[in-house]
């Protein structure tokens, strides 16, 4: 049977750290440790949660690595099963090692998610509290992880489980009326039956509002870095990161490939990706990186066009703006540090003037630093106007595809009521809108939602 296997997978990230935790998960977890483990001390394991020092061996009794280790017996456990741990030196090779002991002990590779899948299965938490430890895995930014914290804590689950509460009690007070027709809803019961269910929908928009707004800070927004060659892109990602991530030269078509970086801008994880200057070539590696920078900027939420002083915006960098349409776009004018440098050119031209109809324009020098706070609060602003967001698969969140869907057979349930059509169709779609809300909380599981749940996780968690 697959769920009630032995699970195993290294829970700490790849690379040298101080510790590995190898975590084992199942009816066998206990019988696998003994059999790879020997610890310094006898009676291991004596008792759960004791901590004992021993050393991993292979099945011929060679030695693999110094460990630590301790099990947990289930129900009290974190996936409700007995769980093991090893917690061996950190680094990629000693944890594949002692898992490598682990498996040919009898346990299975976990694919991702699977641990805290068996938690919820085993009724140890709720499927948005799972969803919040992903959530809480994924955060970068001390803000993300704020807007987390309450969602772990379940502010989220007990805002859902309210507004089911608030559905449930509407949709009985209507089935009343309808096995008691003499007590049928007058106009007046009608009317306050409509401003429940208005209530509701409002409190739906600011939990859709609000998750959007999360998943914002969790997962980060795309911003591409666009423009001609040699305006000083990768200056200016190199700036805002406050380090040399990008190569930077006077060669105008320097960058080819797009070069990503995320960095934290008022509290919001940016993903940056700056990309080759674009504009007419014969060359097709220019060419190819051409086309690479315009499907960054597609696939971007905000972009960040760089022209450079003194020609400021030219024709062709309108064109291109325009060709952006409706994508949120933070227009820079680049080097004015020049202004300073070449006076005199300044004057031979009088106070310049860059302008495009729609957009203001943020001046700056990636070269001195000067007006990168108000480039960086231009980025924020842009990126804090998005309402919609959509994940990393370019599918919407799961939870706001659960809102809308409640708030839409909300919103019909109401029109229903208002038009007085029938009060068994407004029943329905009552129901409809329970449907979608218990889609959410797990209540009503199937194994497809699980998987969308589940294998955004990580393996080891
Ligand atoms: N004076 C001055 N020069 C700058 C500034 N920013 C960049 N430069 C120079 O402009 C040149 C091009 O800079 P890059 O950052 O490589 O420009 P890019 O837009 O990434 O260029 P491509 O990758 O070729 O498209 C380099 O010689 C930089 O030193 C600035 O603020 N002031
Ligand atoms: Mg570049």
């Amino acid at each position: 049977m697959e769920r009630t296997d032995t699970i195993a997978a290294i829970s700490t990230p790849q690379g040298t750290g101080g510790i590995a935790i190898i975590k084992i998960s199942g009816p066998d977890a206990c019988r696998i440790l003994s059999s790879c483990f020997r610890p310094a001390k006898r009676n291991f394991p004596s008792s759960p949660r004791d901590l004992s020092f021993g050393k991993v061996q292979s099945g011929d009794g060679s030695f693999v690595d110094e460990a630590v280790a301790l099990y947990f017996e289930g129900p009290k456990s974190y996936t409700g099963e007995d769980v093991a741990e090893i917690q061996c030196h950190g680094g990629t090779a000693a944890a594949r090692a002692v898992l490598a002991e682990v498996i040919s002990a009898g346990a299975r590779q976990a694919r991702a998610g699977e641990f805290t899948r068996r938690a919820f299965i085993n009724g140890k938490m709720s499927l948005i509290k799972a969803e919040a430890t992903l959530a809480m895995i994924k955060a970068r930014t001390e803000k993300a992880r704020q807007m987390v914290s309450g969602m772990l804590e379940g502010s989220s689950q007990k805002r859902a489980l309210d507004l089911k509460v608030g559905i449930t009690e509407l949709l009985a007070g209507i089935e009343a009326g309808l096995d008691w027709p003499d007590e049928t809803a007058d106009d007046q019961g009608v009317a306050v039956q409509a401003s429940q269910i208005l209530k509701l929908e409002e409190e739906l928009d600011s939990m859709i509002e609000e998750e959007s707004k999360g998943r914002l800070l969790i997962d980060g927004i795309k911003v591409a870095i666009i423009g001609r060659p040699n305006m000083g892109k990768s200056s200016l990602l190199n700036r805002i990161l406050g380090m040399e991530r990008a190569l930077v030269s006077d060669i105008p078509g320097t960058t080819r490939d797009t070069v990503e970086e995320t960095a934290n801008i008022d509290g919001m994880p940016i993903r940056f990706a700056d990309t080759a200057g674009i504009g007419e070539t014969e060359d097709p590696l220019v060419k190819a990186g051409v086309q690479r920078a315009k499907k960054a900027a597609l696939a971007s939420a905000v972009v960040v066009y760089v022209a450079d002083y003194p020609a400021g915006i030219t024709k062709e960098d309108e064109s291109e703006i325009s060709k952006l349409s409706d994508k949120p776009v933070v227009v820079v004018v680049n080097k004015t540090d020049l202004k300073k440098a070449s006076p005199a050119r300044v004057q031979k031209q009088g106070e310049v003037v860059y302008g495009i109809p729609g957009y203001s324009i943020v001046e700056v020098s990636a070269r001195t630093g000067e007006g990168m706070e108000a480039l960086k609060r231009a980025i924020a602003e842009k990126a804090l106007a998005i309402s919609e967001f959509e994940v990393e698969d370019g599918s919407s969140s799961r939870w706001i595809a659960c809102f809308g869907s409640c708030r839409a057979a909300l919103s019909r349930a109401r029109a229903v009521l208002e038009a007085k059509s029938s009060a068994e169709l407004a029943c329905v779609e009552l129901r409809d809108a329970l449907y979608a809300l218990g889609e959410l909380t797990g209540d009503v599981m199937t194994e497809d939602v699980m998987d969308v749940v589940f294998e955004r996780f990580c393996v080891g968690k």
